[in-house]
């Protein structure tokens, strides 16, 4: 596979003068191709699609298509620019979406936001609200949205009590003989199945809306704009799919909360910001806008503690299963992700009260238009 020659099937401008891996992603293969004619240099970003995560390319390529083709005349007619603010498909040149390589790889192209950044830790709390903006924002603007248009490209991605259910398979099975060695984790994991039904049910029940949202909020999906530090684009379309706005919430606390990186070893350094999760909540339900419903409102903190549970347990069962799903740099890589989550729960159980209050202070200062 050539990465110059594949990059070459896209209209891009000019030449293609360097192709490099980017970004710190755990599912795609994601590369920066640089190429130059007479009218400068531009950036674009080539991604090959992981086949066992996303085995329907062209549902997702059509969701993908969809999403930001809705979003653009929005972002313009809010006076905002269309080309920083949200992800720009380059066609192949035959003029389709994507291109499909002599393996049966699945390659895409978009556009490199230049002169932004995306972080695995917020630098700031103030940068990580206006990522909850930035987040709460991309589901207002999807509001309007067909979510029935939608393929879920990975159905029950976020439902909790199937998580929970694929974590006792992996057990059972023990594929790899780790199961006796992470009895910790398992009994954790069990002592909280009573919980993993609270937004599937609520969902099912019609006590919360299904929304268009975003799926896979972690900090570094959104781009950060080097000079001024404002969220200017949420990437990472591939699991844009109907969900619960509990679940965009929860995810980006479960990054953004913690004072250390998913990947830390040392559990001693990893607790929960009260003051991130403060920033967050402001940003995010500011983003919103009065779209957000009072149950909604009720289950943000649980949703926190729920998306952070739910994630230990996909690390959990990819450590299990031999990591077949998430890309790690080492053996015990998963269950490190894992351990992190864990102790992250725990200490937002501790921080409920605090959760609640918090979401309950920023609404009211809200409504009063603080
Ligand atoms: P994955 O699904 O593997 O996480 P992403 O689409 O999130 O793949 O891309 C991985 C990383 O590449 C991002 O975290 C970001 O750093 C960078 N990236 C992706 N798209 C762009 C873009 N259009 N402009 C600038 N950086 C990008
Ligand atoms: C994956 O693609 P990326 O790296 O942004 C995963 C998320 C997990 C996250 C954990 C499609 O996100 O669901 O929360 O890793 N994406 C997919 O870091 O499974
Ligand atoms: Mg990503």
């Amino acid at each position: 596979m050539n990465l110059y020659d594949i990059a070459g099937q896209f209209s891009v401008m000019g030449n293609c003068l360097e192709v490099k891996p980017f970004g710190n992603g755990h599912i795609n293969d994601t590369y920066a191709v640089t190429c130059a004619s007479e009218d400068g240099v531009r950036r674009y970003i080539l991604q090959m699609l992981n086949s066992r995560v996303f085995p329907h390319p062209t549902a997702l390529m059509n969701n993908f298509a969809a999403v930001t083709g809705y979003l653009r005349p929005v972002i313009k007619a809010e006076g905002g620019n269309p080309d920083r603010e949200c992800l720009h498909l380059i066609p192949t040149l035959d003029g389709a979406v994507y291109y499909v390589d002599k393996r049966g790889e699945v390659w895409r192209m978009t556009q490199l936001i230049e002169n932004t950044d995306a972080y695995l830790i917020a630098e700031s709390s103030a940068m990580f609200e206006d990522a909850g903006r930035a987040f709460g924002l991309f589901i207002k603007r999807l509001q309007g949205f067909d979510a029935a248009s939608l393929i879920e490209v990975i159905p029950d991605f976020h439902n909790t009590v199937k998580r929970y259910q694929n974590l006792e398979k992996a057990i059972a099975e023990d594929k790899m003989g780790r199961a006796a060695g992470v009895k910790d984790m398992i009994d954790f994991a069990r002592a909280r199945k009573g919980i993993t039904g609270i937004i599937v049910d609520a969902l099912d029940k019609g006590e919360i809306p299904l929304r268009v949202t975003h799926n896979d909020t972690k900090l570094n999906n959104v781009l950060i704009d080097n000079a001024t530090k404002k969220a200017i684009c949420v990437i990472d379309l591939d699991t844009v799919m109907p969900g619960s706005l509990l679940y965009d919430f929860g995810d980006a606390i479960r990054v953004g909360c913690s004072t250390a990186a998913e990947d830390e070893k040392d559990l001693s350094k990893v607790h929960f910001s009260q003051e991130n999760f403060l920033a967050f909540t402001r940003g995010f339900m500011r983003g919103l806008g009065d779209s957000i419903t009072q149950k909604e409102r009720e289950l943000l903190p649980m949703g926190a503690i729920l998306m952070t549970f739910e994630c230990g347990m996909r690390f959990l069962t990819d450590y299990l299963e031999g990591d077949v799903y998430f890309k790690t740099a080492y053996p015990e890589h998963n269950l490190v992700r894992c351990r992190t989550q864990f102790k992250l729960v725990e200490e937002l159980e501790a921080n409920l009260t605090f959760m609640k209050d918090t979401v309950e202070r920023v609404y009211s200062d809200l409504k009063k238009g603080l």
